[in-house]
């Protein structure tokens, strides 16, 4: 592979993606397996955990899963320390676990807000933590979040994981202020609609056979007029993994089809 190229290698790379049994977080995992890293990730349940190690072994990738719920500071404390031991220190972190409660605000108990914050920003928070001290041992460190289009725009509905996403961006951006010193990078990406069981109820057909209305709205919000695919991620996720990516620090890479930049296709 030339100079260039070897850039964007991981290879003797430990990644930790965090909610990476299946959906975005496994499609980054095994697009870093395929570039050379060791795999690592954690589901809230063993039978989640147990079902990722087999569709890891399915494509090839031996990976190590630990069950942890990425809310909880002494979990996060206690598998990082494990992860130190049994595979190595975490060169690159994927925060990407997370949940979503689509429930008009004001039909939204405190809990309910609560518990998306939680998952969605404040675990965030608790896992960078607890790899930080080790990239800054070993002088070099990757910590990119899964952010949203709801890290810049709202919509009905979603307030807990707008107000989490956008707040991922400045927990991103202030990730990169602090520990860029230590060569550690800190940015984010921002998926645009995924087809992935969290979308699902966005895209289901209705009785009549018709394709769900939001799934027509964002084909019509979409210049690339097509859902994205957790593959569609892949290229950019190793990119911001990378030593190709050594001085980008702090950005959120909107990897959305072109819908930020786009009013929405006008009526025909
Ligand atoms: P998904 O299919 O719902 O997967 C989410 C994963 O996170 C699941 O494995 C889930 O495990 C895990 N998780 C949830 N809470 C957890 C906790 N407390 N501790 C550990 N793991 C936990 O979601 P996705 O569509 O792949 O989305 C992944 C990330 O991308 C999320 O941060 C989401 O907000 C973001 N995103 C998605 C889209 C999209 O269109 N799909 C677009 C932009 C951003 P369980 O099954 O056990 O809950
Ligand atoms: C929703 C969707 C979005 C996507 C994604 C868009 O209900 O609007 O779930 O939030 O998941 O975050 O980037
Ligand atoms: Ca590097």
């Amino acid at each position: 592979m030339s100079g260039l190229m070897n850039k964007f290698s991981l290879e003797g790379k430990v990644a930790l993606i965090t909610g990476a049994s299946y959906g975005i977080g496994f499609s980054i995992a095994a697009a870093y397996a395929e570039a050379g890293a060791t795999i690592v990730f954690n589901d809230i349940k063993q039978e989640l955990v147990d079902k990722g190690l087999a569709a890891y072994e399915e494509k090839g990738i031996k990976a190590h899963g630990y069950v942890c719920d990425v809310t909880n500071e002494e979990q996060v404390q206690e598998m990082t320390a494990l992860i130190e031991k049994e595979v190595g220190v975490i060169d690159i972190l994927v925060n990407n676990a997370g949940i979503i409660k689509r429930v008009p605000m004001c039909d939204m108990t405190a809990a309910e807000f609560r518990q998306v914050i939680d998952v969605d920003l404040n675990a965030p928070f608790i896992v960078s933590k607890a790899v930080i001290p080790g990239m800054i041992k070993k002088g070099h460190g990757k910590i990119i979040n899964i952010c949203s289009m709801m890290s810049e725009l709202g919509r009905e509905t979603v307030s807990a994981y707008a107000a989490a996403k956008g707040g991922l961006k400045m927990l991103t951006k202030n990730i990169a202020s602090e520990y860029g010193e230590f060569n550690i990078q800190c940015n984010g990406i921002g998926p645009g609609y995924i087809a992935t069981p969290q979308t699902a109820p966005l895209r289901e057909i209705q009785a009549d056979g018709s394709k769900h209305p939001f799934d027509q709205f964002i084909i019509s919000k979409t210049p690339a007029a097509r859902w994205g695919e957790a593959e569609d991620l892949q290229g950019p996720a190793v990119f911001l993994a990378s030593d190709a990516s050594d001085f980008v620090n702090g950005h959120v890479l909107y990897v959305d089809g072109g819908i930020l930049a786009y009013i929405g296709k006008q009526p025909q």
